[in-house]
């Protein structure tokens, strides 16, 4: 568990290198709300499509088998297009939106999830894509284990489409 553990935070400080910062948190109301959400096989349970600035996000993987992530990412003001729409793009298109990185919180199966970017608090009202990238049915531990010696890559390990293939996308405003 404990290596499993250091794994998981190294391969948190790699991805928040690869994604680059995400632009300086504003200040928001003092929300103090926390949101419990479920991540399963393939998608997020009890996420709401509207919650106010300041809340948190709490996410538990439930899967037996599969590693999520819930990244948010504000989508900028000008964005029209749904996040449906948008994870039609291919990677590199969709890599742009990177800079909006907000948070990443990452779950082994069966575990509450480590936040890896950010806090898991969504400070800035707007429009986010929530997604989750993990390749199918890549074997957790090698999961982990790459992405701690990708050096920022994106992790070499055995697997299908990213979950958001699969559905494992959603929509979400964080209100004023
Ligand atoms: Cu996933």
């Amino acid at each position: 568990m404990k290596k499993r553990t250091i794994a998981l935070v190294a391969s948190l400080l790699l991805l928040a290198a690869a994604c680059g910062t995400a632009e300086p948190e504003t200040a928001g109301p003092a929300g103090d709300a926390t949101v419990a959400v479920e991540a399963v096989d393939y998608g997020y349970v009890d996420l709401p499509e509207e919650v106010p600035a300041g809340t948190t996000i709490a996410l538990r993987n439930t899967s037996e088998a599969e590693v999520h992530e819930f990244v948010a990412i504000r989508l900028p003001d000008d964005e029209t297009r749904s996040v449906a729409e948008l994870v039609q793009l291919p990677p590199e298109e969709l890599a742009a939106f990177f800079p909006g990185l907000a948070t990443v919180l990452v779950a082994p199966p069966g575990e509450d999830a480590i936040a890896v970017e950010g806090d898991g608090v969504l400070r800035e009202p707007g429009r986010y894509a929530v997604i989750c990238v993990i390749p199918t049915g890549a074997d957790p531990d090698a999961y982990l284990a790459a992405a701690a010696a990708s050096e920022g890559g994106p992790p070499d390990v055995p697997g299908g489409p990213p979950h958001l293939v699969n559905g494992m996308y959603a929509e979400l405003t964080v209100t004023p």
